[in-house]
């Protein structure tokens, strides 16, 4: 079942948004990704934003680049809850940080960091919003936590000699 849409303003977003994608499978959540742009395609991220719910996606992850308007145009439009990834495409990301998180009250949008770590985190974010509803998200969201911590500590033994 696909849960989660995975939005970007342009397909040169897609070597950082893809990320978000392999982050998902590793926890078995369905999900699709779409090339939307909230300047150069208004009407196709509307239609988006307005069927989202509708055919069963219950988070959306918008990464935008530049004057990032994506996540809050999705945001705007649809109830779901929108994950906004900031996109590093000029001033080091600062430009899509700030068009991301900025938002007026009453339209959040859940910003991420800048860049990759930011398209994964993003997935995360997207797991535990699941794993409220969803046991079995739940238990893989736990069960990836717990190899998390067994790598940390299994790297600390090792430089211990
Ligand atoms: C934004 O403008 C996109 O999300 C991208 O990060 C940035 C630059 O787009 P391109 O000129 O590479 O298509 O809309």
């Amino acid at each position: 079942m696909t849960r989660v849409g995975i939005l970007m303003g342009s397909k040169s977003d897609l070597p950082v948004m893809k990320a978000a994608g392999a982050v998902l499978d590793e926890l078995g959540v369905g999900w699709e990704m779409r090339i939307l742009s909230a300047h150069r395609t208004p009407e196709q991220a509307r239609e988006y934003a307005m069927t989202a719910e509708k055919r069963g996606l219950r988070v959306i992850i918008a990464g935008a680049g530049m004057a990032a308007h994506l996540a809050g145009v999705m945001a705007g439009v649809s109830p779901l809850p929108v994950i906004g990834v900031p996109l590093g495409a000029s001033l080091g990301g600062f430009d899509s940080l700030l068009a991301t998180v900025q938002m007026p009250p009453g339209v959040p949008v859940a910003t991420v960091a800048v860049g990759k770590a930011g398209a994964k985190n993003a997935a995360w974010l997207a797991v535990r919003i699941l794993a409220l509803s969803d046991p079995e998200v739940r238990q893989r969201h736990l069960d990836a936590r717990a190899a998390m911590t067994a790598k940390v500590l299994a790297a600390d033994a090792e430089i211990q000699g």
